[in-house]
Protein backbone atom coordinates (compact mmCIF):
# COMPACT_ATOMS: atom_id res chain seq x y z
CA UNK A 1 0.00 0.00 0.00
CA UNK A 2 2.63 2.49 1.14
CA UNK A 3 4.60 1.84 -2.12
CA UNK A 4 1.48 2.59 -4.36
CA UNK A 5 1.28 5.82 -2.89
CA UNK A 6 4.72 6.62 -3.01
CA UNK A 7 4.52 5.75 -6.65
CA UNK A 8 1.28 8.10 -6.67
CA UNK A 9 3.37 11.10 -5.37
CA UNK A 10 6.17 10.03 -7.58
CA UNK A 11 3.92 10.38 -11.21
CA UNK A 12 2.68 13.46 -9.93
CA UNK A 13 6.45 14.90 -8.70
CA UNK A 14 7.64 13.79 -12.62
CA UNK A 15 4.10 15.49 -14.04
CA UNK A 16 4.98 18.68 -12.17
CA UNK A 17 8.63 18.39 -13.50
CA UNK A 18 7.51 18.69 -17.37
CA UNK A 19 5.59 21.90 -16.37
CA UNK A 20 9.12 23.00 -14.69
CA UNK A 21 11.51 22.36 -17.54
CA UNK A 22 9.63 24.76 -19.67
CA UNK A 23 11.33 27.86 -17.86
CA UNK A 24 14.37 27.34 -19.05
CA UNK A 25 14.71 30.56 -21.18
CA UNK A 26 14.25 31.87 -18.09
CA UNK A 27 17.25 30.04 -16.73
CA UNK A 28 19.45 31.12 -19.36
CA UNK A 29 19.35 34.81 -18.73
CA UNK A 30 20.10 34.44 -14.60
CA UNK A 31 22.96 32.27 -16.35
CA UNK A 32 24.32 34.91 -18.48
CA UNK A 33 24.10 37.50 -15.58
CA UNK A 34 25.82 34.93 -13.41
CA UNK A 35 28.57 35.01 -15.70
CA UNK A 36 29.14 38.66 -16.31
CA UNK A 37 29.26 39.25 -12.59
CA UNK A 38 32.97 38.58 -11.07
CA UNK A 39 31.15 36.45 -8.32
CA UNK A 40 33.32 34.29 -5.51
CA UNK A 41 31.32 31.58 -7.03
CA UNK A 42 33.67 30.39 -9.68
CA UNK A 43 36.12 31.01 -7.55
CA UNK A 44 34.82 28.85 -4.62
CA UNK A 45 33.72 26.17 -7.32
CA UNK A 46 37.50 25.80 -8.99
CA UNK A 47 39.56 26.54 -5.37
CA UNK A 48 38.98 23.03 -3.72
CA UNK A 49 41.17 21.32 -7.26
CA UNK A 50 44.37 20.40 -6.32
CA UNK A 51 44.17 20.09 -2.54
CA UNK A 52 42.42 18.18 0.26
CA UNK A 53 41.73 15.40 -2.62
CA UNK A 54 39.56 12.70 -1.27
CA UNK A 55 40.95 9.04 -1.41
CA UNK A 56 39.64 8.82 -4.64
CA UNK A 57 42.52 10.89 -6.20
CA UNK A 58 39.32 13.50 -7.31
CA UNK A 59 38.94 17.01 -6.13
CA UNK A 60 36.04 17.68 -3.61
CA UNK A 61 33.27 20.30 -4.85
CA UNK A 62 31.01 22.14 -2.37
CA UNK A 63 27.41 23.40 -3.79
CA UNK A 64 24.67 24.56 -1.15
CA UNK A 65 21.20 23.89 -1.22
CA UNK A 66 19.52 26.98 0.22
CA UNK A 67 16.10 29.02 0.25
CA UNK A 68 16.94 32.51 -0.89
CA UNK A 69 13.94 34.82 -0.46
CA UNK A 70 10.87 32.53 -1.79
CA UNK A 71 13.51 31.05 -4.29
CA UNK A 72 15.26 27.36 -3.42
CA UNK A 73 18.55 26.91 -5.31
CA UNK A 74 21.57 25.11 -5.69
CA UNK A 75 24.72 27.50 -4.69
CA UNK A 76 26.30 27.05 -7.56
CA UNK A 77 23.72 25.51 -9.77
CA UNK A 78 25.90 25.26 -12.79
CA UNK A 79 29.45 23.74 -12.41
CA UNK A 80 32.20 21.59 -14.22
CA UNK A 81 34.28 18.76 -12.39
CA UNK A 82 36.49 16.20 -13.52
CA UNK A 83 35.08 12.50 -13.64
CA UNK A 84 36.50 10.79 -10.45
CA UNK A 85 35.67 13.85 -8.27
CA UNK A 86 33.20 14.19 -5.38
CA UNK A 87 30.26 16.48 -4.86
CA UNK A 88 29.07 17.62 -0.94
CA UNK A 89 25.57 18.74 -1.16
CA UNK A 90 24.99 21.19 2.22
CA UNK A 91 21.53 21.29 3.63
CA UNK A 92 22.11 24.86 4.66
CA UNK A 93 18.90 26.35 4.57
CA UNK A 94 14.78 25.67 3.67
CA UNK A 95 15.28 21.63 3.51
CA UNK A 96 14.44 18.96 3.41
CA UNK A 97 16.51 19.02 -0.08
CA UNK A 98 18.26 16.03 -1.70
CA UNK A 99 19.64 15.92 -4.81
CA UNK A 100 18.21 13.59 -7.76
CA UNK A 101 19.32 13.31 -11.39
CA UNK A 102 17.29 12.75 -14.56
CA UNK A 103 17.42 9.20 -15.93
CA UNK A 104 17.23 10.88 -19.41
CA UNK A 105 19.59 13.95 -18.93
CA UNK A 106 22.77 12.25 -17.71
CA UNK A 107 24.94 10.80 -20.40
CA UNK A 108 25.04 7.00 -21.04
CA UNK A 109 26.90 4.22 -18.73
CA UNK A 110 26.13 6.83 -15.78
CA UNK A 111 23.63 5.78 -14.08
CA UNK A 112 26.15 2.87 -13.08
CA UNK A 113 28.78 4.97 -11.93
CA UNK A 114 25.59 6.72 -9.76
CA UNK A 115 24.51 3.70 -8.67
CA UNK A 116 27.59 3.00 -6.50
CA UNK A 117 28.82 6.82 -6.30
CA UNK A 118 25.17 7.70 -4.74
CA UNK A 119 24.62 6.67 -0.71
CA UNK A 120 21.16 6.06 0.35
CA UNK A 121 19.39 6.02 -2.68
CA UNK A 122 15.80 6.34 -2.38
CA UNK A 123 15.18 4.81 -5.48
CA UNK A 124 17.76 4.95 -8.72
CA UNK A 125 19.47 8.38 -9.26
CA UNK A 126 17.49 9.72 -5.68
CA UNK A 127 19.52 10.85 -3.36
CA UNK A 128 18.57 10.37 0.60
CA UNK A 129 16.39 13.81 1.78
CA UNK A 130 18.61 15.63 4.05
CA UNK A 131 16.12 17.21 7.10
CA UNK A 132 18.88 17.95 9.77
CA UNK A 133 20.48 21.55 9.21
CA UNK A 134 24.16 21.29 7.98
CA UNK A 135 23.51 17.66 6.82
CA UNK A 136 26.18 16.98 3.90
CA UNK A 137 25.36 14.18 0.92
CA UNK A 138 28.31 13.06 -0.95
CA UNK A 139 28.09 12.11 -4.34
CA UNK A 140 31.50 10.12 -5.98
CA UNK A 141 31.69 10.76 -9.56
CA UNK A 142 34.01 7.84 -10.00
CA UNK A 143 34.19 6.47 -13.42
CA UNK A 144 31.29 8.67 -14.53
CA UNK A 145 31.33 9.55 -17.65
CA UNK A 146 31.76 12.46 -19.26
CA UNK A 147 29.20 14.77 -20.44
CA UNK A 148 25.94 17.12 -18.96
CA UNK A 149 24.00 15.64 -16.15
CA UNK A 150 21.14 17.40 -14.72
CA UNK A 151 19.96 17.06 -11.51
CA UNK A 152 16.97 18.37 -9.32
CA UNK A 153 15.62 18.38 -6.07
CA UNK A 154 12.48 16.37 -5.31
CA UNK A 155 10.73 17.92 -2.90
CA UNK A 156 11.26 21.35 -4.61
CA UNK A 157 11.13 20.20 -7.91
CA UNK A 158 7.81 22.08 -9.09
CA UNK A 159 9.50 25.43 -7.23
CA UNK A 160 12.52 25.24 -9.68
CA UNK A 161 15.27 23.67 -7.61
CA UNK A 162 17.65 21.94 -10.27
CA UNK A 163 21.42 22.15 -11.34
CA UNK A 164 23.30 21.62 -14.46
CA UNK A 165 26.99 19.46 -14.14
CA UNK A 166 29.47 18.71 -16.80
CA UNK A 167 32.00 16.33 -15.87
CA UNK A 168 35.01 16.25 -18.27
CU1 LIG B 1 15.25 21.47 -2.10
Amino acid sequence: MRVTSMLAGLAFLLTACGGGEQKAGEEQTTTTSDQAAPAGDTAAAAAPAGEAAPAGGGATHDVNMVLEGSSYKYVPDQLTIKSGDVIRFHNVSGGPHNVSFWADSIPAGAADALKAGMPDQMAPLEGSLLTEPNAVYTVSFAKAPAGEYKFYCLPHLALGMKGKLTVQ
